[in-house]
């Protein structure tokens, strides 16, 4: 079903629908894309001057992930990259999202580029524009160098100005190429499962180290962006991808509500306070009042973190469901955010995770596309005017091929229409939604859970390195070249 190339509403049944489901529409121009991360698919992990990155150090540590797998080969992209786009092609994506390796194009973290990771880079998105493919660049998707961790890293202040002057080298190189700009993923990832309750890498377990990390991401995103604005052409868009939580209270009671409350200032307002805001919220101090006095903030470092943004982008998956723990009763930990004694909400000890109802995915996070709907319009009620994209949304589903080499995942076409269906409703109401990338292109190495969780609209046979577009990759294909969705 084509669309006419002027057609721009989002609203209302399609005029060439003739099945029994509604169908709705999303706005030419719409980027349909699909991200992936460096460490996660690149492998090539000692090539062309690499160093060893806080997760090739972690997932070398025995009992630190399933089975004790790394990202040494993971999808082999580093030297498949060619087929892999031109796969992405075959599907008719209009975008690709991918992470730079810091460790990969500045070995130390410090110092002069390495000309053969910046290369690399380059080639990949030249072959990207070579095939229509819009690429989208992040800068940081959890790899920091190890030499930077052994130094500190994210609690201490110097990470932040090493970030910055990472992002000038790789504008420098990747500037005239590369159109839209991204300077973290989920920072609360980076964090507080970093220096919280790790279970990423580094692994660390310090409810200060987590806060103060948190903070310095907030600066280095600010710091980078001014060097990222400072190099590239000023037709480049800036943005960054936050993990804002879906927080629902069990009950009304004043104490969920508090709970709530509490959970929404540690996984979201904490970074969209400065970086949209210019400002930490008070309740957010209040709470964290008994690990730290935010004596690690200095003059200027918040409004560093307000810089413009030309893109708001949204990583979701799942919301949270909370309550408040009576009396002297253990909290229950059931935040998914994988098993730790640790817990990686510093601050809010006191606070319950509940398993909502209904089905889950693999990862055990429960299915509501409610919750995108709800923190696109939040978002474009805290940040008028600026376009949102959603950078990740996706579901782990247990994916084998079939006797004849096929692979069927209903589930995960059903998680992603149901989420297309709820990114329309925010659009609906009025949110300038200009984009969605369907996490991931390619089944990967998923941090601590190893390959055991598929997250892939390709099937990766880690084995023989043989990819197979599963059935959610064609039904996105059609989505992507018709603009059109069928709810279900
Ligand atoms: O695989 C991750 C990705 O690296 C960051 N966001 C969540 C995904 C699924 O867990």
């Amino acid at each position: 079903m084509a669309l006419s190339p002027t057609t721009s509403d989002t609203t209302g049944p399609s005029p060439a629908s003739g099945s029994a489901r509604p169908r709705v529409r999303f706005p030419a121009g719409f980027l349909w894309g699909a991200s992936t991360s460096s460490y996660q698919i690149e492998g090539g992990a000692d090539e062309d001057g690499r160093t060893p990155s806080i997760w090739d150090t972690f997932s070398h540590t025995p009992g630190r992930t399933e089975r004790g797998e790394t990202g040494d080969v993971a999808c082999d992209h580093y030297h498949r990259y060619r087929d892999d786009v031109a796969l992405m092609s075959e599907l008719g994506l209009g975008a690709y999202r991918f992470s730079v390796s810091w460790s990969r194009v500045q070995p130390t973290g410090r110092g002069p580029a390495a000309q053969r990771g910046l290369d690399f880079y380059r080639s990949l998105a030249d072959e990207l524009l070579g095939a229509g493919i819009t690429p989208v660049l992040t800068l940081y998707h959890w790899d920091l160098p190890q030499e930077l961790e052994d130094a500190g890293g994210w609690p201490e202040r110097d990470t932040a100005l090493r970030f910055a002057d990472y992002a000038g080298l790789v504008a420098d190189a990747l500037g005239d190429r590369v159109k839209m700009w991204t300077t973290l993923n989920e920072p609360w990832c980076s964090a507080f499962l970093g220096y919280g309750s790790g279970v990423h890498a580094p692994g660390r377990t310090e409810p200060l180290a987590a806060l103060r990390a948190a903070h310095h991401l907030n600066l280095a995103h600010g710091l980078a962006s001014t060097a990222l604005r400072e190099a590239l052409p000023s037709d480049a868009q800036l943005s960054v991808s936050l993990n804002p939580a879906a927080v629902r209270p069990r009950s009304d009671s004043p104490a969920d509500r508090d709970a709530a409350r509490r959970i929404d200032a540690l996984a979201t307002r904490i970074f969209t306070g400065p970086m949209l805001h210019g400002a930490y919220d008070e309740d957010l101090l209040a709470d964290t009042a008994g690990i730290t006095d935010w004596s690690f903030v200095r003059d200027g470092d918040v409004a560093c973190a307000h810089q413009p943004l030309d893109g708001i982008c949204v990583n979701y998956y799942t919301p949270s469901v909370v309550s408040a723990v009576a009396g002297e009763r253990e909290a229950e930990r059931r935040d998914g955010h994988g098993a730790s004694d640790h817990s990686p909400w510093p601050g809010a000890d006191r606070v319950a995770f509940h398993q909502p109802p209904g089905v889950t995915t693999e990862m055990g996070w429960s299915v509501d596309p409610g919750g995108l709907t709800e923190l696109l319009l939040r978002f474009h009620q805290e940040a008028p005017g600026v376009p949102l994209y959603i950078t990740e949304n996706g579901a782990a589903c247990a994916d084998e091929p079939d006797g004849e080499g096929r692979v069927h995942d209903p589930e995960r076409i059903a998680y992603v229409r149901s989420h297309l269906a709820a990114v329309h409703r925010a659009m609906e109401g009025g949110a300038d939604v200009r984009g969605y990338f369907l996490w991931s292109l390619l089944d990967n190495f998923e941090w601590s859970y190893g390959y055991s969780k598929r997250f892939g609209i390709v099937h990766v046979d880690f084995a023989s390195q043989r990819r197979t577009p599963k059935s959610s990759a064609h039904w996105y294909a059609d989505v992507a070249r018709t603009g059109e969705l069928a709810e279900s």
